[in-house]
């Protein structure tokens, strides 16, 4: 039977290659993110019989709640959830960082999360479904100018692991996929649009592609019901962890 998947933030990067990866391995999806064009053309290619778009600001819960309600029958039954919308903003240290940009990082990667997931949790436990939270390194290896981002992934990590916890014995699978750097929009976001900044930061690097990570969640999405990857880490190999600093007077 054909399964269902919803994937946040489908407009872009990991999420919609995780979209397009998953209807090709047979799956309908539910993609969603603001840029209704984005999806709409998405869907124009995959075909409305395998996708459905669902554009609303992750950040408004009853924008939320009524794209829910509003699922056609075909789509409205999720085997997988796949938290991945997200984004960081700003590079500067915690002393120099904006205020606004912390609270929409937190209710971006953070709070629409375990909204999303408080509200698809009854009828994953049902049908004895998935959920895929994309986290990150960071919330694994602090970096300069990572706080708050740093901070909301590895509460999606944490999270994470206590839905497993949580959701022993339902059957309901979940994993924290944890990326390190890859090239996407993501640094075209968090620097206000500077592709300059991007390219400098990628070239050389052989980041991890979207592809990659799609590659990642569809293996995850495609093990037996009696497997479970708590937690996966990967790097692109040009990358690594670069230890601790002293000052000194
Ligand atoms: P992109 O910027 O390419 O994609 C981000 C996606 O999130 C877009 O589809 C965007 O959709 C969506 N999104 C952001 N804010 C909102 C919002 N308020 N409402 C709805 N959707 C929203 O970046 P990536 O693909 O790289 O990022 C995907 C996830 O992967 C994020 O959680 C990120 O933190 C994580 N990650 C990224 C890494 C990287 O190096 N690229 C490494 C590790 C983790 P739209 O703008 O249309 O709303
Ligand atoms: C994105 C990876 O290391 O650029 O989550 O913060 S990193």
């Amino acid at each position: 039977m054909t399964k269902t998947a919803m994937v946040t933030g489908a407009t872009s990067g990991f999420g919609a290659a995780i979209a397009e990866r998953l209807v090709k391995d047979g799956w309908r999806v539910v993609i969603c993110g603001r840029r209704e064009e984005r999806l709409q053309t998405m869907v124009d290619r995959l075909g409305a019989d395998k996708a459905h778009a669902a554009a609303f600001d992750i950040r408004d819960a009853e924008a939320m709640s009524e794209a829910l309600d509003a699922l056609p029958a075909a789509f409205a039954d999720i085997d997988l959830l796949v938290n991945n919308a997200g984004l960081a903003l700003g590079t500067e240290p915690a002393q120099f960082a904006d205020l606004d940009e912390w609270r929409q990082m937190i209710d971006t990667n953070v709070t629409a999360l375990v909204t999303l997931t408080h509200a698809l949790l009854p009828a994953l436990i049902e049908r004895r479904g998935a959920i895929v939270n994309i986290s990150s390194i960071s919330g694994s290896y602090p970096y300069k100018g990572g706080n708050v981002y740093g901070g909301t992934k590895a509460f999606v990590t944490q999270f994470s692991l206590g839905l497993r916890t949580d959701l022993h014995g339902t059957g309901v699978r979940v994993t924290s996929v944890e990326p390190g750097m890859a090239e996407t929009e993501f640094t075209l976001v968090r620097t206000g649009g500077d592709q300059a900044a991007s390219d400098k930061l990628y070239t050389g690097a052989h980041p991890i592609t979207a592809e990659d990570i799609a590659e990642t969640v569809a293996w995850i999405a495609h093990l037996p019901p009696h497997l479970n990857v708590n937690r996966i880490e990967v790097m692109p190999t040009s990358q690594s962890a670069a230890g601790l600093q002293v000052h000194r007077d």
